[in-house]
C-alpha cells in the first residue's frame, strides 16, 4: 500500500532524499547522511502521519478553541493569537518514539523506523501556558486533550490521533503552540499552521494540525492515548508474553540517544589516517552529560569534545579522532549519557510496540593498508 498520490508527491517534491515506508499513510525518513547539519532542514525532516493529510481551509479562517476545565472557553484566530500572545523561538528534538523499531527483534508492530525519525530545528510560536492561562485552568485540570482535523484512513468517522500532555508539562514554559519552523511559516507536513511542541516528549505529543484543545479533569482518553500506544511496560514485558494494558505507561520524556552522522556504514578508511567520528548526543528532560566514542566495537572508549547547541533541548555536537592502526573490519560506537547516570543500553531493550530505541549506535566500516 502506497501513500495519496497527491500527498507523495508533494513529499517527493519538497523532501526529495526521504525513504518514504509502505503505509497507506505518508510516513517517510531521511538517510542519515541527511542528518549531518546542527539544524535539520525542513526538507530533510521526517514525516509521521497515523492517518490522512488533511485538506486545511485558509489560514484565515483557522482557529483554536481552547475549552474542557477552564474558566473562560476561548476561541482564537491565528492573528488573535499571535497578536496577543509573546511570541518565543526555541531549538528542539523532535523524534518519533518509534525510531529505531527496525532493529527490534522479534519484529514489533508499527512502522518500521530505521535510525531517521529524528531532527532538531528552531520552533517558533507563543506559549502553550500563556494561552491556557488567558483561559483560566481550573483546579480540576490534570492533562490536555489535543485535537486536529486528519482521520484514520481504514475509518474516516475517527480522529487519526488525539494526544495530550501532563499539566505540568503544557505549562512548563519549553512547550509551544507553534507557527513556524526554522524561520518558516511552518510547513503543512509538519502541522501548519499551528502544532503542539513539546520538547523532550516524543512526536506523538507534537499534535499537528492543532484547531483545538481540551483541558482534562483525567489523563486524556482521546485516539492512541489508551492500549499499547505510545507506552511502555512498566515492568519488562517479554516477547510473546500476553499483554496488560494497565501494566503500561504513557511515554513522557525520551531517554539519552546519540546518533554517529559520520562516518556512515560501509565506510572505508586507510591505516594511518585519522577517523573523524562526529554526531549528535541529546535527551529528553535530563540534560546530556556526554558522548563515549569506541573505534574497535566497545573495546576501548574515549571521550568526545561536545560542542555547545542552541539550549537544553537541542542535540549537541559531538566528535573524537582515531588514528587507525590496524586493517579489517573496524564498529565505531557511541554512547551517550544524561546528567543522572543514565547512558545508552549496549543491547536494545525489547517491549512489545517497538519504542524508544536508545541503543548505542553501531556503524561498520573497513580499514585498508596504508
Ligand atoms: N494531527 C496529528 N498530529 C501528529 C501525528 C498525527 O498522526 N496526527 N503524528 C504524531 C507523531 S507519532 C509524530 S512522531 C510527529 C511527527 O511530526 P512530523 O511529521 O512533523 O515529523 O507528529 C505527531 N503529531
Ligand atoms: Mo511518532
Amino acid at each position: 500500500m502506497t501513500p495519496l498520490s497527491t500527498e507523495l508527491a508533494q513529499l517527493r517534491a519538497s523532501k526529495p532524499g526521504l525513504h518514504v515506508h509502505e503505509d497507506p499513510a505518508l510516513n517517510a525518513e531521511p538517510p542519515i547522511a541527511l542528518l549531518a547539519d546542527l539544524i535539520t532542514p525542513a526538507d530533510a525532516f521526517f514525516v509521521r502521519n497515523n492517518g490522512d493529510v488533511p485538506a486545511l481551509p485558509p489560514d484565515d479562517d483557522w482557529t483554536l478553541t481552547i475549552d474542557g476545565e477552564v474558566e473562560r472557553p476561548a476561541r482564537w484566530t491565528l492573528d488573535a493569537l499571535r497578536a496577543r500572545f509573546e511570541t518565543v523561538t526555541l531549538t528542539a528534538v523532535l523524534e518519533c518514539a518509534g525510531n529505531g523499531r527496525s532493529q527490534f527483534f522479534p519484529a514489533t508492530d508499527g512502522l518500521p523506523w530505521r535510525l531517521g525519525a529524528v531532527g532538531c530545528a528552531r520552533w517558533t510560536g507563543v506559549r502553550l501556558a500563556d494561552v491556557l492561562s488567558e483561559a483560566g485552568v481550573r483546579e480540576t485540570a490534570v492533562y490536555t486533550g489535543h485535537h486536529a482535523p486528519d482521520r484514520m484512513i481504514a475509518d474516516p468517522s475517527r480522529p487519526a490521533l488525539s494526544r495530550g500532555l501532563p499539566i505540568a508539562k503544557a505549562m512548563a514554559p519549553e512547550t509551544l503552540i507553534a507557527f513556524a519552523m526554522n524561520g518558516e511559516p511552518l510547513p503543512r507536513l509538519h502541522g501548519g499552521p499551528l502544532r503542539i511542541v513539546a520538547p523532550g516528549f516524543p512526536g506523538s505529543a507534537w499534535q499537528k494540525w492543532l484547531d483545538r484543545i481540551e483541558l482534562c479533569a483525567k489523563e486524556h482518553d482521546g485516539e492512541k492515548m489508551g492500549g499499547t500506544n505510545y507506552r511502555l511496560p512498566t515492568a519488562p514485558v517479554a516477547p510473546g508474553e500476553p499483554l496488560d494494558p494497565s501494566r503500561f505507561a504513557v511515554i513522557t520524556d525520551m531517554p539519552v540517544k546519540s546518533l554517529i552522522t559520520a562516518p556512515l556504514e560501509g565506510f572505508t578508511v586507510t591505516c594511518g589516517e585519522t577517523l573523524t567520528v562526529t554526531g549528535f548526543g541529546w535527551s529528553g528532560a535530563i540534560p546530556l552529560a556526554g558522548v563515549r566514542v569506541s573505534s574497535n566495537g566497545g573495546v576501548s572508549w574515549h571521550e568526545a569534545a561536545l560542542e555547545e547547541s542552541e539550549g537544553p533541548f537541542a542535540w549537541r555536537r559531538f566528535r573524537a579522532e582515531f588514528v587507525v592502526e590496524r586493517e579489517g573490519a573496524l564498529s565505531v560506537l557511541a554512547q551517550a549519557r544524561d546528567a543522572q547516570g543514565h547512558v545508552q543500553p549496549p543491547e536494545i531493550v525489547w517491549n512489545p510496540r517497538g519504542y524508544c530505541n536508545n541503543q548505542v549506535h553501531r556503524v561498520g566500516g573497513t580499514a585498508r593498508a596504508g
